[in-house]
């Protein structure tokens, strides 16, 4: 795919939007807030796991992360300076529910209290996510998303948060990536809580979209105005060449990962394809697929990074590498930068789900961040790497995509999951030393970007 350029004066940029597209910022419970024993709040499943030996890069877990718990008057505060119209925060439910049912921690319910209250009196929207995979260890330990009873659980925590933030939160998500936690968490073993068994990861995806539709409900039944949206991780998944094998083998990941998610969502039930590419595997075993409910979607989010370039390696199903093809430029995640895939993204969901509304809700990318010039960070590889992408988003609009809103990943350097600390997709650089933040370039950058919206 032939990269395109863009301009990357934000003035110029910001003209490209409607006048009311909403700018954010997004981040997460477990990678920025720290405070994990404290006030109250329970194990979850990502201190578990980070603290358990060759888990995580270094050793490294959430335990402080950003000390956010701590600083968030700061961190909305420097939000607003840069122009912040929204933030997409996470909940954690160990936080308001140590034990992820029962007993109600007011501690904790009191601190997305005040923290919502903040982001209002600073004018930024919050958009408020229920699930960004610390679940309760409390309730791994009992299957955790692979017990059915997870569905009751979920719903009753949402029930909780739209009773405790429904007067002030409208915008609400119950999954981030639900995929990513379901297959990285079940049966790839690079994510808590750590296993490796496929049957059980297919369960704990049906749960999920069981637990969503769940959750739409008990969050309409207090908040009849919420907009409940859910985040979808969506690659641009390339075949490594124009062979038979490689071409699909990219449409079978596809259809066991991003559709296997997506068609449900939409009411269609599980794709004939994944189904098939599942069950020739041996992911099925045991299972009995019955369609989930539909996900009645006010809008869609899509977190957005790179393009996957699928390798076959024979005709058997799941026998394909995703191996990053030579000569596209990399992040430092070594994900190839396509900000044409968005565009391509964005269209095919358009035109395959028509969904009510699109929101990205992630897109970003870490770089060494190495360049320091007056005590500012110049990253000018994310300046470019959003730049091009915010462009992306702007010809998928001129396209007739539904496009509401963007959030950039992440308002600052967090804890980036196994990878500990090392990678840094902020636009706030954070030391973890001294908990100090500086907004690098990018953040000025886009800053401009959001003020000359407003013109
Ligand atoms: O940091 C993660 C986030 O938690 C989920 N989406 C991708 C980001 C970068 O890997």
């Amino acid at each position: 795919m032939t990269d395109i350029e863009y301009d990357t004066n934000p003035e110029a940029l910001a003209q490209r939007f409607p006048k009311d597209f909403t700018w954010g910022f997004a981040a997460s419970a477990y990678q920025i807030e720290g405070a994990a024993r404290e006030d109250g709040r329970g194990p979850s499943i990502w201190d578990t796991f980070s603290h358990t030996p060759g888990k995580t890069a270094n050793g490294d877990n959430g335990d402080v992360a950003c000390d956010h718990y701590h600083r968030y008057r700061d961190d909305v505060r420097l939000m607003a300076q840069l122009g912040a119209q929204a933030y997409r925060f996470s909940i954690s439910w160990p936080r308001v529910m140590p034990e992820g049912r029962g007993a109600i921690n007011q501690r904790g319910l009191d601190f997305y209290r005040r923290l919502v209250d903040e982001l209002s009196a600073a004018g930024v929207e919050p958009t408020a996510n229920l699930f960004h995979w610390d679940l309760p260890q409390a309730l791994q330990d009992r299957g955790g998303f692979a017990n059915p009873e997870i569905v009751g659980r979920f719903a009753d925590f949402a029930h909780l948060m739209a009773t405790r933030l429904g007067d002030t939160v409208t915008d609400w998500m119950t999954f981030n990536e639900p995929a990513v936690y379901a297959f990285l968490g079940h049966a790839d073993g690079i994510h808590a809580p750590g296993l490796t068994h496929w049957p059980t990861a297919i369960k704990v995806a049906d749960n999920e979209l069981r637990a969503h539709a769940a959750a739409v409900d008990a969050i309409k039944s207090e908040v009849p105005a919420a907009r409940i949206g859910v985040a979808v991780d969506i690659n641009h998944f390339a075949p490594a060449t124009d062979s038979d094998r490689d071409v699909h083998a990219a449409a079978a990941y596809r259809a066991t990962r991003d559709t296997w998610f997506l068609d449900p969502f939409f009411g269609r039930g599980y794709p004939a394809l994944g189904v098939e590419q599942h069950r020739a595997a041996g992911h099925l075993e045991g299972i009995e697929l019955s369609d989930p409910p539909h996900g009645r979607l006010d809008y869609l989010g899509v977190n957005y990074y790179r393009q996957e370039t699928v390798h076959a390696k024979s005709d058997a199903p799941f026998d394909w590498e995703v191996l990053p093809r030579s000569g596209v430029e990399l992040t430092e995640m070594e994900w190839e930068v396509v900000p044409q895939g968005l565009t391509l993204g964005l269209e095919w969901l358009q035109r395959e789900y028509a969904p009510a509304e699109v929101v990205i809700t992630e897109n970003g990318a870490a770089y060494p961040d190495t360049r320091v010039a007056g005590g500012e960070v110049q990253d000018d590889d994310r300046v470019a790497y959003l730049a091009r992408h915010i462009g992306a988003a702007a010809d998928a609009i001129a396209a007739g995509v539904n496009l509401r809103g963007y959030f950039v990943w992440s308002l600052m350097d967090n804890f980036e999951w196994s990878l500990g600390y090392g990678k840094r997709f902020g636009v706030i650089h954070v030391d973890f030393e001294d908990q100090r933040r500086t907004p690098k370039r990018s953040a000025r950058w886009y800053q401009r970007l959001i003020a000359a919206s407003r013109r």
